[in-house]
């Protein structure tokens, strides 16, 4: 059975800081499409967060893959562009190894995500201490909520994320009710029996392309939020191949909302 209460609601009882603000903002802007910007330079980054920024909840990075990164180029602006347009950020990282190196890896380095990336992720394969480390690292760098996405079930041919691992995975989450928001998973993660009301982010969604040449698998709007999905990824859909982001971050946004509407319940004049 996925949730049929509205973000709203769920807002009001979620243990997760990050959880609260996030829902609040998608009732306000009718949005649960989280625009995956994956582009080599900064110029096209913050183009593109700018041309999406009225469309979405929140900005998804790779900031690993921004050939010119710089702080103040890259990040400084795009904390102004989420102030603007009203979105959070999401810089999936999806650290992999052991509390101590994943808290250094989260403060740390040139990129320094922590102090600018309101949500990560991490995979469960290490176990529990990635929750920890990282948790511990925010605490350290800054005062503002963060959360963590587990990453329970992955988009792509083949993964190893499924059966006993996924539920392992799910087993870690609930180490941390407020620190961990939910799941970068397929479909919802239950929990609810449980006293926990985790948020799915899903990737691999698409409109008109089944996947691409490496594996990538997409599914439609329809899909994934009938079953359980809360915030759509959309990536390549909004902006490859000559698309206007203008128009696909429109189309994206009432596709997400109106399939939303319809699990909760409600008709789509309010699109
Ligand atoms: O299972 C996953 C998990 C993630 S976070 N499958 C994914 O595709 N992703 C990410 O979502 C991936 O790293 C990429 O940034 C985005 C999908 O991009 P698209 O262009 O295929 O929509």
């Amino acid at each position: 059975m996925v949730n049929v209460k509205s973000y709203t609601e769920r807002a009001d009882a979620s243990s997760s800081p990050v959880t609260r603000q996030l829902f609040k903002l998608m009732d306000e802007k009718k949005s649960n499409l989280c625009a995956s910007i994956d582009v080599r330079t900064t110029e096209e980054f913050l183009d593109l967060v700018d041309k999406l920024g009225p469309f979405i909840c929140l900005v998804k990075s790779h900031i690993d893959i921004i050939n010119d990164f710089s702080y103040e180029k890259t990040i400084v602006p795009l904390l102004e562009l989420a102030k603007k347009h009203k979105f959070m950020i999401f810089e999936d990282r999806k650290f992999a190894d052991i509390g101590n190196t994943v808290k250094a890896q989260y403060t740390g380095g040139v990129y320094k995500i922590a102090h600018w990336s309101d949500i990560t992720n991490a995979h469960g394969v290490t176990g529990e201490g990635v929750v920890k480390g990282l948790k511990e690292g925010a605490k350290e760098v800054t005062d503002k909520p963060r959360g963590l996405l587990m990453l329970a079930e992955l988009s792509s041919k083949g993964s190893l994320a499924y059966g006993e691992y996924s539920e392992k995975t799910v087993e870690i989450a609930k180490s941390d009710k407020e620190f961990v928001m939910g799941f970068i998973a397929q479909r919802d993660m239950g929990g609810r029996e449980e006293g926990f009301d985790w948020v799915i982010m899903t990737p691999g969604v698409g409109l008109d392309d089944k996947g691409d040449s490496l594996g990538q698998q997409y599914r439609t709007v329809d899909e994934v939020i009938s079953t359980g999905t809360d915030i759509i990824i959309v990536g390549r859909g909004l902006f490859g191949k000559g698309r206007d982001p203008l128009v696909e971050g429109e189309r994206y946004r009432q596709a997400g909302w109106s399939a939303y509407l319809q699990r909760i319940g409600q008709s789509s004049k309010n699109l």
